[in-house]
């Protein structure tokens, strides 16, 4: 049986609603692959139907050098809990992707050394970290370096969140067509790429549930996948609520002028109205005015620790929100299963 070359997945024309469709199997393509390619659309979203530890199994049972790949933007929920634990006795290179959706203020050495601190906190080790940008195309040669560097005669074998980007830095450093798209999920199963002397493999997209993007719609989606991001600032000396559309709440009270600045998608709309006011607008106009929503329950945070007067409230799959003052206090009305953290500030 053929695989798709985009995805992975094996080709049948058995049925259409099913990964590998396509009506006629003599072709490379599944006709989703080929719906992505030519109208980026998404017939469906594969996003519930993948198991991370068989994924993980499958990438340490190749013999190879391991590309850890990682949406710098979207960092904390890009984390791999364990990682070494699965990975036992792997070499990992961490290629942290998207660096273009972070502002330029935020140097390379700066960018290294938070991000050598957060993967110290979250116990992982890897023999490099790299970066790239622009689709892959601004980085790619030191990723190529160190793949020449770190290989000793292995293949190479690429892995991560889903979307962090992996089948895009494939395509960008073994010029190969791999299916890439905006919405998690896109390829489907291990995919070879040979380059010659060594081969790459593409696997599936590891899943968090703790994730917003989890809980929207496939046609919100598009909506709050940060792929274009330009920070909203704003000014705050009284207590004020802020809505990201329907998704989150933020409640704050700070002890003087401070500054609250959005990185979310900029198609987003950012809700600000004073404290006293805020249950009332969100009740009444939530999924109205205040929209888009996440499906299923919100949950109320209210223990969120204030690390400094300048940190980061991160809400996974969407961005995050810095705070530059002296905040009294924070709290954040959110999809129950979706994780919010505070970190020291990234910028
Ligand atoms: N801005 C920006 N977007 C990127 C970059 N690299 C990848 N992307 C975008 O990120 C999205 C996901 O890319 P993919 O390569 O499909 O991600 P993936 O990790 O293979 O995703 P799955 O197959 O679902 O696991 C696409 O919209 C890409 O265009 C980058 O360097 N900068
Ligand atoms: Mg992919």
């Amino acid at each position: 049986m053929k695989k798709c070359k985009g995805c992975g997945a094996l080709l049948q024309n058995e049925n259409s609603l099913e990964k590998g469709f396509t009506p006629r199997t003599e072709v490379d393509l599944c006709q989703r692959c080929f719906r992505i390619n030519h109208y980026d659309d998404l017939t469906k979203s594969y996003k519930g139907d993948f198991d991370n530890f068989d994924i993980l199994n499958s990438v340490s049972e190749i013999d190879g050098l391991i590309l850890w790949v990682v949406d710098l933007f979207d960092f904390e929920s890009n984390i791999v809990a364990g990682l070494n634990r699965h990975l036992l006795n792997k070499d990992i290179i961490m290629v942290g992707t998207k660096r273009d959706l972070l502002p330029d203020t935020v140097g390379s050495q700066k960018l290294l050394t938070f991000i050598q601190r957060r993967l110290k906190f979250h116990g992982i080790s890897v023999l490099e970290i790299l970066f790239v940008g622009d689709h892959g195309y601004d980085g790619r040669e030191e990723v190529l370096k160190a793949i020449d560097l770190y290989r000793n005669n292995r293949d190479v074998v690429i892995m991560g969140q889903a979307n962090a980007g992996k089948s895009t830095l494939i395509n960008a450093i073994a010029e190969s067509d791999l299916t890439i798209s905006r919405y998690p999920g896109t390829t489907l199963d291990l995919i070879m790429i040979d380059k010659n002397e060594y081969k790459i493999y593409d696997t599936p997209g590891l899943i968090r549930k703790d994730n917003m993007q989890y809980y929207v719609s496939d046609h919100d989606l598009k909506k709050i996948i940060p792929s274009k991001v330009k920070p909203i600032v704003f000014q705050v000396s009284k207590a004020t609520s802020f809505a990201i559309g329907g998704l989150v709440r933020v409640d704050v009270e700070v002890k003087d002028k401070s500054s609250v600045v959005f990185y979310v998608n900029q198609s987003l709309n950012i809700h600000r109205g004073s404290l006293n006011k805020a249950d009332e607008l969100w009740q009444q106009h939530k999924g109205e005015l205040l929209k888009p929503i996440s499906e299923g329950e919100y949950k109320f945070v209210a223990d969120l620790k204030i690390l400094s007067d300048n940190y980061d409230l991160v809400i996974n799959g969407l961005g995050f929100v810095n705070f530059k003052g002296q905040i009294k206090s924070l709290k954040v009305q959110i999809n129950e299963e979706v994780s919010v953290i505070v970190r020291e500030a990234i910028i």
